[in-house]
């Protein structure tokens, strides 16, 4: 046991060792605990938790990550806590433990549910170091130094003014700050489609250069992969207040009805407040509800925007609902030779999620 805490001398390294297992070795000698850096829970129960160093991926699993609603009495700890189940994989150079339910909607949607990785069970890429899980605090990095201790937090609704709603989709997430203040009617229309998981595996089937990319109407069925229309609720009311400028989204509505919005939006490639396209004024104004939050979000919108469409109006396959007639600027991950041969799932610009992002804090709460 010694030799793990003693590098071997020079002369040693000279005589015996061969520099790339010495290398190798000073790694595994000296791994350090890894410690969270990142964790986005969201509030239908997804959660990525990112690590600064790779975590050995045998023990990353259902038994070690675990995600608990309080049960009938509100109370976290107690025995009606429920258990949800959910499937864990390791991401992104085994960094990224991504946590995701089994189902589209566990539970009701912003219901606080609480997270655990076991410090004593999952462990550095070397199969021995334990994770120094401690949380610390919401943005800082988890751990007291030492190996062990558990990451355990509670994830909760973000009750401020303008909670993000993640768009994960196959090209990137796009984060959206969602205006409650000048459009609450809208920000409630689309918590419905959100909350509900009616997004989950819908598609982008409209993108005209320099203007807009459009979706939440289709999805594609993971199981059959065909093409359906996404159920829709009454129409909501038009709240024009924010300007289409770039990097905006805006609700979809029928030519000449205000108040026609249902499911669809669309994010603005360029500034569309005047000139040609005026969406600040044409049938009443289009309701701005909220704009992608960073850099890396405008560089996946500028990605959707710059593939290439296809017009698929003509017979394309797994058609059953007849969509068809929307699809004839529809951006592709992958063109085909003819709509005949369409794979949705694989060759259009699947939205794989929305849902709003939760907050989160140290458990138990802090008196
Ligand atoms: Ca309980
Ligand atoms: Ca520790």
């Amino acid at each position: 046991m010694t030799s793990r805490f003693v590098p071997s001398s020079k002369s040693n390294r000279r005589e015996t060792i061969k520099p790339v297992v010495e290398h190798m070795e000073q790694r595994l000698l000296f791994a350090a605990a890894p410690r969270v850096t990142s964790i986005v829970p969201d509030n239908r129960g997804e959660v990525m938790i990112t690590f600064d160093s790779a975590l050995d991926p045998t023990t990353v699993k259902s038994t070690n990550v675990q995600i608990h609603t309080a049960g009938a009495d509100d109370v976290f700890g107690t025995a009606d806590d429920v258990k949800i189940d959910g499937i864990v994989r390791l991401k992104t150079g085994n960094r990224r433990i991504w946590w995701r339910p089994r189902v589209a909607v566990p539970f009701a949607a912003d219901t606080t549910y609480s997270v655990k990785v076991s410090g004593k069970n999952v462990k550095a890429a070397d199969g021995v170091t334990k994770i120094d899980g401690e949380f610390n605090g919401p943005g800082v990095a988890s751990g007291n130094g030492t190996g062990g201790g558990d990451l355990l937090f509670l994830a909760k609704r973000d009750k401020s003014a303008s909670p993000t709603a993640r768009f994960s989709t196959v090209e990137g997430n796009i984060d959206v700050s969602l205006d409650t203040v000048n459009t609450p009617a809208t920000y409630a229309n689309f918590l419905h489609y959100a909350d509900n998981g009616l997004w989950d595996y819908s598609f982008m089937h409209r993108s005209v250069s320099n203007f807009v990319v459009q979706g939440g109407g289709f999805n594609v069925n993971i199981n059959t992969n065909n093409m359906g229309t996404i159920p829709t609720v009454s129409p909501v009311v038009n709240e024009f207040h924010t300007s289409n400028t770039r990097g905006t989204i805006a609700m979809a509505k029928l030519g000449g009805d205000p108040n026609s919005a249902t499911d669809q939006w669309f994010f603005n490639e360029g500034d569309n407040s005047g000139g040609g396209a005026s969406l600040d004024t044409q049938n009443g104004g289009f309701t701005v509800f909220g704009n992608v939050k960073n850099a890396s979000g405008l560089a996946v919108m500028d990605q959707i925007a710059a593939l290439p469409t296809q017009d698929l109006s003509t017979s394309p396959a797994h058609d059953p609902s007849g969509i068809a007639p929307v699809l004839s600027e529809t951006p592709m991950l992958n063109t085909v030779a003819s709509p005949a041969q369409l794979d949705p799932i694989t060759d259009l610009m699947v939205v794989r999620r929305i849902a709003i992002l939760d907050k989160y804090v140290a458990f138990p709460m802090p008196t």
